[in-house]
Order: C-alpha cells, then structure tokens, then sequence
C-alpha cells in the first residue's frame, strides 16, 4: 500500500494517525501542495492528498480512506460497535471536520487581515465542546477511535498557528497532551509537524 501525504497537512495527519495506532506498514510518499506528481495526478481526479493505493484500488478523502483502512485492519477497532453510538460518532466526524478543519484552512489561507478573527473563532469554535472532554479519558470513550484520530492534528496545530485557548479549555489540555503521549501519535508525526511544536 501507498499513501501519497503532504508532511503539514491535516487530513494527511488523521490517517498517518489511524496506520501508526493499527501498525500498519505502507508506503509514505511525502508531496508538496501544488507541486503534486503526476501519478498522483493522474490517479486522483480531486488532485488532493491524502491519497491511498491499495492494489488496484485507489482512495481518496481521508474519511473515505480511515473508514476503509478501520474495516480492512479490524484491530484495534476504532469505531464502536453499535449503530446509535457509531452514527454518533460519525456526526462528531462531520462537525469536526466542518467546524475545525474548515477553519483552519481558513487560517493558512492567504488573507491575514481576517487572521486575529478566525483564530478566535476556531478556539471559541473548540471550547465549545469542552465538556465532551470531562466524561472519558478519549473522545466519549474508554477507546481511541476515529474521532480522535480526527482531533488530535488540529489541537497539535494550534501554537503554530497562534490559536489560544482560554484557561476553561484545561480538559481539552489535557485531553490532548494524553493523546499527544501515545506512542502512536509520536510515530504518526512528519517532521514538519514535529516542528510545529519544537
Ligand atoms: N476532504 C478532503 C480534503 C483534502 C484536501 O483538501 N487536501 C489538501 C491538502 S493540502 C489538498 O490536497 N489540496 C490540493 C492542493 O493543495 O493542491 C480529505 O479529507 O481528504
């Protein structure tokens, strides 16, 4: 398998995040935004990365790819088992990536006239949910699952972005730091994204 990933991108992220918690071993071809090769290219009509090459098959959206990646590598599971907490668990998906990951592409955006609005607008957008974070020590779970792997690229991304939190995020703190601990999460970061946090 091969996973074509730009080092600072956070959807690339969430699905090296997912490979390192099910020791997947594949293929990581590292490309640069804008400057993507052409069998790259050539296979994704979307021209976007994450992009996965499995045999003759070819994914791409990185939602499409964790959730293949979850079913084809079982263990461990990373989406629960039964259908009203599984479609809950897909709605946080949707949100976060809606909510959080569309605002922080706002943020490496060109425009930095709106830059002190829309980092305000992702730490309130994230404390929002804080109290999410107080009931378990994952993502309303006992369990690391999708939804972590989701989180877990935009929270590690805030100071490099200069995004604050308030002090009443401190379970979000801490939520993360137990995340970012995970041997996993280490072996899933490039080393552009182990500078963002030097
Ligand atoms: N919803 C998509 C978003 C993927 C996306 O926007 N990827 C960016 C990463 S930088 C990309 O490849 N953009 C095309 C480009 O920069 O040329 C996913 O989850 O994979």
């Amino acid at each position: 398998m091969t996973l074509f990933s730009a080092p600072g991108d956070p959807w690339s992220h969430r699905t090296r995040i997912v490979l390192a918690e099910k020791s997947i071993g594949i293929d990581i071809v590292d490309v640069e935004p804008g400057k993507y090769p052409e069998d790259l290219l050539d296979l994704n009509p979307y021209h976007t990365v994450p992009t996965l090459v499995d045999r003759d098959l070819v994914l791409y959206d990185s939602r499409v790819i964790i959730e293949y990646l979850d079913e084809r590598f079982p263990h461990p599971p990373l989406m629960p088992v039964d259908p009203v907490t599984r479609a809950q668990f897909r709605l946080a998906l949707y949100s976060i990536e809606r909510d959080w990951y569309t605002l922080l592409q706002q943020i490496e955006g060109e425009d930095k006239k709106h830059l002190p609005k829309l980092r305000k607008v992702l730490a309130d957008t994230i404390v929002q949910g804080v109290d999410l974070f107080k009931v378990k020590p994952f993502f309303l779970s006992d369990e690391f699952s999708l939804v972590d792997a989701t989180i877990a690229p935009i929270l590690w991304r805030l100071p490099h972005y200069e995004v604050e939190l308030p002090p009443k995020a401190q379970p979000i703190l801490k939520y993360a730091s137990h995340i970012f601990s995970r041997a996993a999460f280490r072996d899933s970061l490039s080393d552009r994204e182990r500078e963002m946090r030097r």
